[in-house]
This record gives C-alpha cells, structure tokens and sequence, in this order.
C-alpha cells in the first residue's frame, strides 16, 4: 500500500478518501503538538535530534534516518498489511471472518482495550520530560528522544482507531487522553505504572528494560484482535518497539560494565566503596530492578480475571503469538495451576490468561539477566543480580499486598515491614543515584556512572554528534 507522505498527516490508511476522519484528525494534530510543547521534553523542542521516522510498513525499510527538530516530527498513521480473508483465531466466533468495522456489542469493551493502550503512551513522555537535562552522553540523548517521538506515534495510532472507528465518544477519549497526565493527583493516568516517577536515567533504563516490554507484550495480544485495524496497528507498533526494550537492555548492561569495571579497579564490591567511585553499587541496582520488574508485574492485571476470559472468549484479545505458539486456541476445558498464598489451585484457563502472558514476559525479562550476569562473571566478580518472584511487592492480584521476600518467602508483617527497606529503593539510594546525574553533552564523552556505548547508530560511531543543541 502506499504511503501518502506528502499529506499533513503521514499515513497508509488512504486519509484522503475520508474527509470526515481527515477533518476530525487535523483538529486534533494542534491540541497534540501544544501536549508536546507543555507536556514533552519541552526544553529541547529546538535541538536537531538524528531521529528514526517511520515512513512505510515494507519490512525492507521503513524507516528513513535524518536531523529532526522534534516538534517537527512526522507522526504517522501505519498498520501492517492486511492478511487477505483473516479470520478471528481464537475463542468461541473462532473461524468467523476478522471485524472490519466494531461490532456493537463489543464496542465499549474494544474502547476501554485501546483507551488503556493509547494512555501509556503520552503518559511515558510526561514520565520522562525532564531527562534530557541530565543525559550521560548525547548518544543516549538521542536515544531518549527516539523513544518520546515514538511513543507520541503510538499515542496517534491509537487516536487514529479511535476517531476512525469510535465516533463520537472516540473523539471525546482522544481529547481525555491529553487531558489525564502522569502523576496528576485529580486526572492521573489509568495504569499505576504510568504514575511513578521516572527521574534519573537509571530508572528510565529500567523503564524501557520492564515496562516498554509490558508493552510489547500487550500489543502482542492485541495484534491477535479480530477487529483487524487494531491487530494491523499493534503489529506495525511493535517493529518500534524493539528498539525501546534495546534501550534498556544496553543501557542497564553498561550500568552493570561500569559498576564491574569499577569494582575491579578498586579491589572491593563494597557499596560505599562503590558509590564513593562515581559508580552504582549492584544493591542499588538490585532495588531499582526490584522495583521496576514489580511494578510491570502488575501491568498484566490479576491472576484471576473475568476480564481477561470474556476478551478471549469474543476474539478480542489473544495471547501473545496465539496463532503459532499454541494448537488449542478455545482452551474452553483448560485449566491452569496458580500459585496463590492459598496455595496452589486450579482456575478455568480462560480466566487465567493474564498469568499466562506474565509468564512469558517473566522468561523474556530474564534473558537481559542472564547477559548483565555474564558482564559480572567476566570481570571476576561473584555477585550475581537477579530477578524477584512475582509474588514480591505486589499491588493487583492475588499476592497484592502479601508480606513475601524477594525470595518468594512469606514473612510476619512485622518482619516485612522492617525488611522492606533493603529490598526498595529508598530516598537515600534515589538521592544517591540523583547525585550521579550530571549533563554530559561533548560528542563522545560518557558520564563516570555508565560504560560507554559499544557501537552508534545508523551507521555513524559512538561519538557522532546526535543531538545539537
Ligand atoms: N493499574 O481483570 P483485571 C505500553 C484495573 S504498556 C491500575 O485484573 P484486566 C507502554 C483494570 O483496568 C501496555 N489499574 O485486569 C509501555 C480493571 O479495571 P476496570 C499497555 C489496573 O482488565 C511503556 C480492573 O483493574 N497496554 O504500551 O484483565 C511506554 C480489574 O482488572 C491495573 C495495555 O495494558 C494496574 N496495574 O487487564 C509506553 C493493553 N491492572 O476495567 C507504552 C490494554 C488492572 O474493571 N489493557 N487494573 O475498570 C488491557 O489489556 C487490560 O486493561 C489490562 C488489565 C491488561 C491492563
Ligand atoms: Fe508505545
Ligand atoms: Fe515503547
């Protein structure tokens, strides 16, 4: 399909032929561009930024490299071709040609999915507007960057689904999606995740690296829909989103370098020996994985769920790669064995659904474990970071609220209450990491508190002037 780049609004939806969505969407580009001004990273809006733009949806290459002020950014309209003659590929209307147009009865349910959806992403700007003034290097100024531009296009894609297919209500949501801010204690954001803080590039890494993931998780599910225009959008969504949880990944990996090459240089793995060297200790690090992991945990809702079983039982929402990781795509007499503080029990597998995609996120988080570990042996240390049991620290679902230790371990609430401390970050340690976040701008120069990145981007080196100021 072509792409209509020329047009205000760049996009392969043929915009053009419907005036009236045209219209609906050219009133709301404004209102975004003034979110991007008061709620962006504002303070950069005149920077020239070497930015990624997605321009296509051929495989081949859909993207074109190029100096952008941000403002400027072409936010498009793209969903991934269609499979001609789709049908729904799970659930109880399984075999039934995928919806082109949303069925009433499932319009408020549909609604709700891609209003959730679409309210991580302006709310993962807000979270990070201000990071741009403490970046450790340009190249990962630009990396920040890339993800705000993006997570502004996936906010489009969905407001996109919303005027085109919700009418009037869909534009009403499209305008509470920049009315509901992060952190906003009257009009907050509708995932707890979406409301903490993330204000030092350690947590940002963490966010990329755990929640961006929940993303791709999620979007995966929905690329399973059988209302076709979200499963083409969430499937083109996720080509950017791989380069999100890369972010992390090698952020957090030169995070661990650093900390090993340090610990090495001076002869102990003592924090404050550490920490008095301009690195971060692994317990810190430790904390803040803690806490990101957890909270991401939480994203996928509660073990139990009869949310989770209706959207299945309607084709509206799979599992992730639905069509090629399992044979039974009715799971009507499954069941699944849940680890509850109750013990161990069995749940109709419908209504397990949200375990079984925290599940396959879990296993997908450990693979960075596994890697930042090696970095650890390979410097000679004996330390070994890890991933908490989901049961830790939990706020939704049937562990929400449990006193359980890292371990799994259920604990006297007093003795989790005492303990806590040492497994969550705590003001000491977030002052601590504040204290590290010095701006470094020279191209090529790297802040002492992460090791410096291994290749640049788009062909150019490490020390490429990405951004100039
Ligand atoms: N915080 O039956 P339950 C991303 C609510 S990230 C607050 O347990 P359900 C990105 C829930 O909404 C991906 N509320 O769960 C990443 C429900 O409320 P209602 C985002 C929560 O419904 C980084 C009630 O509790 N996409 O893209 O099966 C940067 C009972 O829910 C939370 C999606 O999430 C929570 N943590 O599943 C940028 C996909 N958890 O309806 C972007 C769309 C649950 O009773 N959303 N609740 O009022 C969904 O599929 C589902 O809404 C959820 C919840 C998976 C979130
Ligand atoms: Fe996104
Ligand atoms: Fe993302």
């Amino acid at each position: 399909m072509s792409i209509s780049y020329a047009e205000r609004i760049p996009n392969n939806v043929n915009l053009t032929d419907n005036r009236v969505l045209q219209r609906a969407l050219e009133h709301w580009q404004p209102r975004f561009l003034g979110w991007w001004r008061d709620m962006g990273p504002t303070d950069f809006n005149g920077a020239d930024v070497y930015l990624r733009t997605a321009t296509s949806v051929d495989a081949q290459g859909w993207a074109t490299y190029g100096s952008v002020k941000m403002p400027d950014y072409r936010w498009g309209i793209f969903l991934a071709d269609r499979y001609p003659e789709r049908k729904i590929g799970f659930g109880d209307f399984r075999g039934q040609p995928a919806w082109e147009q949303v069925p009433g009865e499932h319009r408020s349910t549909l609604r709700r999915l891609i209003v959730t959806q679409g309210d991580t992403e302006p709310a993962s700007v807000e979270q990070q507007r201000l990071l741009g003034h403490t970046c450790p290097s340009l190249y990962d100024l630009r990396s920040l960057f890339q993800v705000n531009v993006e997570e502004g296009r996936h906010l489009w894609a969905m407001v996109y689904l919303l005027h085109a297919y919700f009418g009037r209500d869909g534009r009403e949501e499209a305008e509470a999606l920049l009315e509901r801010h992060s952190g906003n204690r009257d009009n907050p954001r509708i995932l707890n995740t979406f409301n903490e803080p993330v204000e030092d590039w350690l947590s940002f890494f963490c966010f990329t690296y755990f929640t961006d993931r929940d993303g791709k998780y999620q979007l995966k599910c929905l690329a399973e829909s059988g209302f076709d225009p979200l499963a083409r959008t969430c499937r083109f969504m996720l080509t950017e989103e791989a380069y999100h949880m890369s972010v992390g990944m090698l952020g957090l990996g030169r995070v661990v370098k650093r900390t090993a090459d340090v610990m090495k240089e001076i002869g102990s793995e003592k924090p404050e020996a550490v920490r008095r060297s301009g690195a971060i200790d692994l317990p810190t690090l430790q904390r803040y994985l803690n806490f990101w992991f957890t909270s991401s945990l939480d994203l996928f809702g509660s073990e139990v769920s009869s949310n989770a079983a209706t959207t299945f039982a309607n084709g509206i929402k799979g599992r992730p790669d639905e069509m090629t990781a399992f044979e039974d795509h009715d799971i009507r007499d499954a069941s699944f064995n849940l680890d509850s503080p109750k013990g161990r029990e069995d749940v109709p597998m419908r209504n397990a659904l949200n375990e079984v995609v925290r599940e396959a996120y879990i296993r997908d988080c450990e693979v960075g474990l596994r890697l930042w570990n090696r970095i650890l042996a390979k410097s000679g240390s004996k330390s070994e970071i890890r991933l908490p049991s989901p049961r830790f620290n939990r706020t939704v679902g049937v562990w929400a609220g449990q006193p359980v230790d890292p371990a799994g371990a259920v604990l006297s609430a007093e003795d989790w209450a005492r303990q806590k401390q040492a497994w969550l970050p705590s003001d000491t340690d977030r002052a601590f990491v504040k204290s590290l976040m010095k701006r470094v701008v020279d191209p090529g120069k790297v802040a002492g508190w992460i090791a410096p990145p291994e290749r640049g981007i788009g062909g150019h080196p490490p020390d490429y002037e990405y951004v100039r100021l």
